[in-house]
This record gives structure tokens, C-alpha cells and sequence, in this order.
């Protein structure tokens, strides 16, 4: 198996738990991913390079993609690591023979469907992002491979992946740590994934997204936010009902929206 991104927050929570579940481990992150545990071997490349996720992928079984920049910045930047880094991924799978392949794309590739609005994966793109945006083309490009080429790539639009909601919004959003390690273990047990995209959420009592288009993947949360959530029901929530960021779904991540004008 092979987990990219395995620097990352999520990657050095997952590493010892799929060691124990799958055994042998390649982790890849574009900084040193030590200290290694035992099973591991680590590699320090960049997405980017071709060549190098050419390497790194021959040889492997199923995929873990969660490398590549999880937050907003500049479309350089973006390009080079979710854009060229998923192809790149995605191509050397093809080529070796690797797979299945669980990507993580993200809540923000629909971050701009209002808050009363309800979806599961069948739902169009609407991105709030350029990050958003690299996760929508992800999806896209995962759908081509599964089509043209037989693939096998579940792509988790993962919500709030945090150790404990933190605002208001999260009730919504989150996802319990072991409830992400559930969804990739139902991925992997699924008989026949083909081209499937997923929330990645928790059995919130206030969440707009489920799963149920996708029976073939058990997939069956376990935690909820409402009842993780008690520190921050104490410090309350101070922003207005008309703040852009209460009312999309991205949150934080329409910053810079703007009101369209009214046209005649
Ligand atoms: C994401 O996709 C981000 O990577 C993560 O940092 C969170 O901001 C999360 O979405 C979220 O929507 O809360």
C-alpha cells in the first residue's frame, strides 16, 4: 500500500493504523515523512516530478492519494501540487498496474451550495476555491481513468477531518478521525468501487450530505458531533446569519466572495 501526503496531519494519524490493517507501508510526502515506523519506507519527493511518482508508484497495491496542498493559495502552486501531482498519481497507477486508488478530494469542490441545500456524491461541482477547483478537476480526471482505463478510485469529498468539531459549522462538517479510517477500510472492501465519490463525514445529527447513492461502499460512521462537541457549544457562535461564511457550505473558504448585483 501506498500513502501519499504521509507528513501531513491526517497521513501521521492513519500511518500506525494501517500498518497494524494492511501491513507494509510506502509513504511518500514532498518533507520528510520520518520517523518511520517500523514497515515503512519512506520517500521525500514532490508530486510535481513525474519520474519520481513513476518510482514511487511501481510496485504498490492499492493507493492512498491524500498528498497535495489542502488549503487556498496561488494557482501556481496549486497546479503544481493537486493538479500535475493527481495526474501524475493517477497515471503512474494506470501504468503499473496499481490500485484501488482512495483520493482526497474535498467539501469545497461543492463548497458553494447554500447551507439548506442537501447532497451526496451525485452533486454537480461548485467550487469555492481555486483549491476547490483542483478537487473538482481530481474528480474529474479520477472519473476519466475509471472509464477509459477500468479503474478503481473512490474519491472522499472529505468535510472537517479534525480530532474534535470546533465551530458551529463543524457540527455539519466533521468527520471523527476513526470514522475517515472506517470510510477508506469500506473502500477497500468494496467489491467493485469503480468511479465512486463520497462525503467524508461523521453520523452528525446536522449534516447536508450523506451517502446513500453509494450502497456498495459500507461505510457506517459511528461517531456524531453533536455529542464531541461540548467545549465549543460553551464559547458559543458570534457570527451573523447574512456572513458568507454561514451561509455556503465551504465556510471559510468563500472568503472573497461576492455579492452578485441584481441585473435587470
Ligand atoms: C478542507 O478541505 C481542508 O483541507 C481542511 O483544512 C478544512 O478546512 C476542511 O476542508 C473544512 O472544510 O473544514
Amino acid at each position: 500500500m501506498l500513502l501519499t501526503g504521509a507528513a501531513g496531519v491526517l497521513g501521521r494519524w492513519l500511518r500506525p493504523r494501517l500498518i497494524e490493517r494492511y501491513g507494509a507501508l510506502r509513504c511518500s510526502d514532498i518533507v520528510d515523512p520520518a520517523p518511520g515506523l517500523p514497515g515503512e519506507k519512506l520517500s521525500t519527493i514532490d508530486l510535481a516530478d513525474a519520474k519520481a511518482v513513476d518510482r514511487l508508484v511501481k510496485g504498490v497495491g492499492p493507493i492512498i492519494h491524500f498528498g497535495g496542498i489542502s488549503y487556498e493559495t496561488d494557482f501556481k502552486a496549486i497546479d503544481a501540487s493537486n493538479i500535475a501531482g493527481t495526474y501524475n498519481v493517477f497515471e503512474a497507477a494506470r501504468r503499473h498496474g496499481a490500485g484501488p486508488i482512495v483520493y482526497a478530494s474535498s467539501n469545497h469542490a461543492t463548497g458553494f451550495y447554500t447551507r439548506d441545500e442537501r447532497l451526496n456524491g451525485k452533486a454537480g461541482h461548485r467550487p469555492d476555491s481555486l483549491y476547490g477547483v483542483s478537487k473538482a478537476f481530481g474528480e474529474s480526471l479520477a472519473s476519466f481513468f475509471v472509464d477509459k482505463y477500468d479503474m478503481d478510485i473512490a474519491c472522499l469529498r472529505i468535510g472537517t477531518a479534525a480530532p474534535e468539531p470546533k465551530d458551529p459549522r463543524h457540527l455539519s462538517t466533521w468527520q471523527s478521525y476513526p470514522d475517515l479510517l472506517r470510510m477508506i477500510e469500506a473502500c477497500f472492501a468494496a467489491k467493485k468501487l469503480g468511479f465512486t465519490v463520497l462525503y467524508g463525514v461523521s453520523a452528525n445529527k446536522r449534516r447536508w450530505w450523506s451517502n446513500n447513492h453509494a450502497p456498495h461502499v459500507a461505510y457506517k460512521p459511528k461517531d456524531n458531533a453533536e455529542y464531541a462537541a461540548a467545549a465549543m457549544f460553551k464559547r458559543g457562535d458570534k457570527r451573523k446569519a447574512d456572513d458568507p461564511f454561514v451561509k455556503f457550505q465551504g465556510g471559510p473558504f468563500v472568503e472573497g466572495y461576492v455579492k452578485r448585483r441584481k441585473t435587470k
